[in-house]
């Protein structure tokens, strides 16, 4: 199973939409693993948007980031990445799809509610940046069964 790092960005916060975002991975049976509310640093946001360190909105963009609290949500599911990012919709949140977290709650490039790992390469990068080890829990979901084939759970 994949694990994908979802932030609620301060928009989503201010917007009290942390229960919509949560009830959308929840049911579609993705597992809750980790769950807390931080404030980002520029040390996490320097690592954690290191590919974007040279553009022009890079600063602006880390102020956003720190304007108020985040809350982090680490999901596990079978192909969890590409999921995720598909139930989030493309970043200019106005163009976005609707269905999808930003296509239903945004309009802007910046504020668009929430972040989710692109690759699982980045996830673990992220996971590792928010996360300590006694913040993840794998408890035993016990309706895996109802939301996977023994095949899929097993691969
Ligand atoms: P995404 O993977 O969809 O979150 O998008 P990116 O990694 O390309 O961008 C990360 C964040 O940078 C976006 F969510 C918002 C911000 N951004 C801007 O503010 N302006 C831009 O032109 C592009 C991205």
């Amino acid at each position: 199973m994949e694990i994908s790092v979802v932030l609620v960005k301060p928009d989503g916060v201010q917007r009290g939409l942390i229960g919509e975002v949560i009830h959308r991975f929840e049911r579609k049976g993705l597992k809750l693993i980790g769950l807390k509310m931080i404030s980002l640093t520029d040390g996490i946001l320097e690592q954690w948007y290191a590919h974007h360190k040279d553009k022009s909105f890079f600063g602006g963009l880390k102020t956003y980031m720190k304007s108020y609290p985040i809350v982090a949500i680490l999901l596990e599911g079978k192909d969890a990445v590409a999921t995720i990012r598909k139930m989030t919709g493309i970043t200019k949140a106005r163009d976005a799809e609707p269905g999808t977290i930003r296509g239903d709650f945004a309009m802007s490039q910046q504020y668009n509610l929430i972040h989710a790992s692109e690759t699982v390469e980045i996830a673990k990068k992220e996971k590792d940046l928010i996360f300590s080890r006694e913040e993840i829990f794998e408890w035993d979901k016990k309706d895996l069964q109802n939301i996977y084939l023994e095949d899929e759970l097993r691969g």
